[in-house]
């Protein structure tokens, strides 16, 4: 599979483009993938796994593949993130086959990647009562992430310059649409169905605290030393060098990793080397506006 992926990195990956799909702005390659998605079967034990891209999917893969094999780091390392845990609306990229078709070659119990908001999830997630983990990471640090990375995955829409995706990312111009709405369409629903809402931020301040939320959730009993292992194995120094885990596989072509590594900082508080004061301000009063009607909060600084 890696030489393939290699071969395939000759092939020059065109950026997308942009498209609004029920209101949502999405990659437009996601067009193909879209009946597929919304026909979606899922069986009552998938865990889904939600995120507003950017916001700590990876990293927390890792801490439910880790629970899942209870620690077994040979287990975790038997492929890489998105293939032990697929990414559904995620299109084919030969050698690998779309999300749709990973998932449907996985033998159940199977844990499943989303970036999509609530509303536009297949409904079978929730007819099944299936168990879904929400990331969310505070939405300056979310920003600053998501433009490097938009700027090394030549499989999103060209982000521009660093001002001109500012106010992208204001109006929910970028790909999977509004920070703002995702994060709190969400939260809504966090209580209506089986949903762990978690903060990006909590898992840096105390990671084994956060850790045993999601043992919790998922029903699992794990003696101290394996939590202890898994705290340390996807901490972001550990995953910053595992292969199976640092998306180092995917070919210079769609990540160039010499622009920006996926692993880049795995901090809280990045964004004041990046906002200017103006723009911060900016930022601020217009989040005052679109998050008025929340008690969701969020902590920009540890
Ligand atoms: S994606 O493409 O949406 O799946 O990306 P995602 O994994 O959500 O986000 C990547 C950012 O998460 C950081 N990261 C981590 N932070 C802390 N600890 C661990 N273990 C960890 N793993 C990944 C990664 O560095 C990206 O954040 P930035 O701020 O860009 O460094």
């Amino acid at each position: 599979m890696e030489d393939a992926m290699k071969e395939c990195s000759l092939q020059p990956v065109k950026r997308a483009k942009l498209i609004q799909v029920e209101g949502v702005a999405l990659p437009d390659w996601i067009l193909d993938m879209w009946e597929g998605v919304k026909k979606f079967q899922a069986y009552p034990d998938d865990l889904l796994i939600a995120t507003y891209p950017k916001a700590g999917t990876t990293w927390i893969q890792e801490i439910v593949d880790m629970i899942l094999n209870e620690g077994d780091l040979e287990k975790c390392q038997r492929a890489p993130t998105h293939e032990r845990i697929p990414f559904l609306e995620c299109n084919e990229m030969p050698p690998y086959p779309s999300g749709l078709d990973m998932i449907a070659a996985m033998t159940p119990p199977r844990v499943i990647k989303t970036h999509l908001p609530f509303q536009l999830v297949p409904q079978s997630f929730w007819e099944q009562d299936c168990k879904a983990i929400y990331v969310a990471r505070n939405a300056k640090d979310n920003l600053v992430s998501f433009f490097f990375f938009d700027k090394m995955c030549r499989d999103q829409p060209d982000p521009g310059t660093w001002d001109e995706y500012f106010w992208k990312f204001l109006s929910g111009q970028i790909s999977w649409g509004s920070w703002y709405d995702h994060v709190k369409g969400w939260w809504k629903h966090k209580d209506k169905q089986r949903i762990l809402y978690l903060f990006y931020e909590d898992m840096k301040e105390d990671p084994k605290r956060e850790i045993k939320k999601v043992i919790h959730f998922l029903e699992k009993d794990l003696p101290d030393e394996v939590v202890n292992k898994i705290v340390y194995h996807t901490s972001f120094e550990i995953m910053k060098n595992n292969p199976m885990a640092n998306y180092s596989f995917v070919p210079d072509q769609v990540f160039n990793q010499s622009v920006s590594q996926f692993m880049r900082k795995g901090a809280v508080g990045d964004w004041k080397n990046h906002l200017t004061v103006a723009q911060n301000e900016i930022f601020d009063a217009d989040y005052r506006d679109k998050m008025a009607d929340m008690t969701l909060s969020f902590r920009n600084e540890l």
